[in-house]
């Protein structure tokens, strides 16, 4: 989260302060009918403080997060991803907020990396910047589940940012690909790692040394996304009701559920089978885990505590 930024979630009339020092503000103003927009606002007065990304709130407990760069397809500048770092902060530390859907527009999830901001660097300024590196916060500094709708193009470090998503929804139609190699250069977010991990590394390795496109339609049947739908609407709907029923449960178990699917990507099936034993056997330690037994004991509908 933006350090100095201040936070006013909507949901019903409950407010929270995040920590800071005051420079910004949420607005809130949507009728109740159309998704909760999420303005913040510097406190020198005027402008939103988002100028590549729209936050909004379609549905209890989802916060959306919109890129929003229509010009150059999404492509993701430092100043976008500084702001997508800061809202996905943000959310993080909302209680307000359960899970975070991220989608760009019809058109484009994210047409790569800004090419035009990379074509100058040097080495050492990549270097000696970490270039790049505040990309992984996503993944490192996130506990709330992250759902990505893809539709239009989600090429080099847009294909990266939507494999780096807890669950990938896209459309049919969706233009998946690394073509870094056709810029003379390599994935640099993930991509060799995740899409190998997706789609085993015969066709990661095709796909990242030809640069080659893949269709949603195919990105589903090699499971790296886990639905593609016909339409953009299809999409967009279907995420936020899959967002919505993960919303509906105990965020202590839907964060140790992440954690656990998480940590098979890191560890050895003996070591992942024991971690998540004893998550389990912690989770005995959950208020949510005695009401939620106990409310199918009692043939009614769980009230979660969230404890
Ligand atoms: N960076 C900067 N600008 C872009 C990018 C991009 N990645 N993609 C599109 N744009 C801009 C275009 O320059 C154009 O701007 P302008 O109107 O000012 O000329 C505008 O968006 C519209 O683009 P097109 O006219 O090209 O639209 P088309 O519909 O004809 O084509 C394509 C759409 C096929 C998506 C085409 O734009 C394209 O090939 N884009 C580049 C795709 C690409 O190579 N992506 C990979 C980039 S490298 C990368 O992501 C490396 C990741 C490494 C880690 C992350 C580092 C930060």
């Amino acid at each position: 989260m933006h350090p100095t930024a201040r936070l006013a979630v909507r949901s019903g009339l409950r407010f929270q302060s995040a920590a800071t020092a005051g420079i910004a503000r949420l607005s809130r103003f949507q009728p109740s009918t159309l998704p909760r927009v999420v303005v913040r606002y510097s406190s020198t007065g005027g402008s939103p403080q988002y100028e590549f990304i729209q936050v909004t709130e379609p549905r209890p407990g989802v916060g959306q997060i919109t890129l929003n760069r229509p010009k150059a397809l999404n492509a993701l500048s430092t100043p976008l991803i500084t702001e997508l770092n800061s809202a996905l902060s943000t959310f993080q530390s909302s209680p307000t907020t359960s899970v975070i859907l991220l989608t760009g527009s019809e058109k484009a999830f994210a047409a790569g990396a800004d090419i035009k901001e990379m074509a100058p660097l040097t080495f050492s300024h990549a270097y000696l910047t970490s270039f790049i590196e505040s990309w992984s916060n996503l993944t490192t500094s996130l506990k709330k589940p992250l759902i990505a709708a893809v539709s239009g193009h989600a090429l080099g470090g847009g294909c990266e940012l939507a494999l780096m998503a807890d669950i990938l929804y896209c459309t049919k139609t969706a233009n998946f690909g690394q073509p870094e190699i056709k810029l003379g250069t390599i994935p640099g977010a993930g991509g060799s790692q995740r899409l190998t991990r997706a789609v085993g590394k015969a066709k990661a390795m095709e796909l990242i040394l030809t640069g080659k496109s893949f269709s949603g339609e195919e990105a589903e049947r090699w499971g790296a996304a886990a639905r593609a739908f016909g339409t953009y609407e299809e999409l967009m709907e279907g995420s936020l009701k899959t967002a919505e029923v993960i919303a509906g449960y105990s965020k202590v178990a839907v964060q140790a559920a992440k954690e656990v699917v998480n940590k098979s990507q890191d560890l050895g099936l003996r070591d992942g089978v024991e971690f998540e034993r004893r998550v389990f056997h912690a989770l005995f330690g959950s208020e949510d885990q005695k009401i939620g037994m106990g409310a199918f004991a009692e043939k009614r509908k769980a009230e979660w505590k969230h404890q």
